[in-house]
């Protein structure tokens, strides 16, 4: 069973004495599996046991563009730990884009759900021309293999799908990211295939978020945008470098919901606020300092009574597009701000 409680309390800086702070001992200090480059990372715990769903980076020979065509992962692995300290078991049949009717290449960052016996693997992928779809699979194990529905999900595109199950049980389904992640050809539910920024002294492109059906396989209503304020209620900028660039994640932590994000071209990955699945999330600080890489990427799960950031970052190869999962203990400080420090 993983194990959380720990007696070993990180000085963080800025904590105060009723910050929580995740217990750094007994955490595997490096990437979490060798020999294989994995990123993106979404954890849960089910049954005592912490899942780590990664995407599975590979050097495919796929040209570097500014639409991340280097980043041409075509499988998803799964990293289990029953304990923090590790042993981290890998497993590798857990669902290839040759498996996926619809998809033609590029399985990036992933998430996960259980309802009932049933484990949901939601990922994005190009499909056969080029465009983002989000897409489900579905299987009776955590670690698979997962069998993918025959059609992407409707009503919803673009890259780095995230889904909160609520305390109610209703679930969301957050996705978005910028560039080469074409939010930015999305108007509603409608891919409209041109690149559409706002200008700089704009309200931000935001994530999309939707409830999704009780089987979690559709969407129960249209999709909508999540808005992004400073502390005044003014909406993020463009032009802003706090804006929501990719990879929405929500955990609720102490009844408040957090949006943590990366800012992409400015290489933070950030948090902001809100009392409802739906936002406005008003914008908090910097969760994580810019990692060795292009790109960064996380996940919060909680472990125990403590909580963790799952990232990845390129540190031993590199290179952007060869990455390694981590693990890092988060400073819930007393004022609602989350931080973690890159280990
Ligand atoms: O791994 C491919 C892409 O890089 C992800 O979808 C983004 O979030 C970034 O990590």
């Amino acid at each position: 069973m993983v194990s959380g409680a720990g007696t070993g309390v990180e000085d963080v800086t800025r904590t105060t004495v009723s910050d929580a702070v995740a217990p750094e001992v007994a955490l595997i200090d490096g990437p979490l599996v060798d020999g294989v480059f994995t990123a993106d990372p979404s954890g849960h715990v089910w049954d005592g046991v912490l899942y780590v769903f990664a995407s599975h980076d590979e050097d495919t020979g796929a040209s570097d563009s500014d639409e991340g065509g280097h980043y041409d992962m075509r499988d998803y692995r799964v990293v289990e730990l029953r304990d923090l300290a590790g042993p981290a078991v890998e497993h590798s049949r857990v669902l290839h884009v040759d498996d996926v009717p619809w998809a033609a290449r590029q399985m990036w960052a992933p998430d996960a759900a259980r309802r009932g016996d049933t484990y949901y693997l939601f990922f994005p992928a190009r499909d056969h021309e080029g465009v983002f779809r989000i897409g489900v699979a579905t299987s009776s194990s955590p670690t698979g293999p997962f069998v993918a529905e025959c059609e992407p999900i409707a009503g919803i595109g673009s890259i780095d799908p995230a889904v909160l199950i609520d305390d109610d049980e209703s679930a969301y389904l957050y996705v978005g990211g910028l560039q080469g992640g074409q939010l930015q050809r999305w108007d509603g539910d409608t891919y409209t295939g041109v690149d559409t920024y706002p200008a700089d002294d704009a309200p931000a492109l935001g994530p999309r978020v939707a409830r999704l059906t009780d089987d979690l396989l559709a969407l129960a209503e249209p999709a909508r945008e999540v808005v992004v304020t400073d502390e005044t209620g003014a909406p993020l900028t463009q032009g802003d470098p706090r804006r929501f660039f990719e990879g929405p994640w929500v955990s609720r932590i102490d009844g408040v919901y957090h949006l943590l994000y990366s800012t992409g071209s400015t290489h933070t990955l950030v948090h902001a606020t809100s009392d409802s699945p739906y936002g406005p999330f008003t914008y908090r600080g910097t969760v994580l300092e810019p990692v060795a890489g292009w790109t960064t990427h996380g996940s919060l799960v909680q472990v125990g009574d403590s909580w963790y950031l799952l990232y990845h970052d390129a540190q031993v190869s590199g290179r952007d597009h060869l990455r390694n999962v981590r693990i890092a203990p988060l400073t819930v400080h007393a004022d609602g701000r989350l931080t973690a420090r890159m280990r």
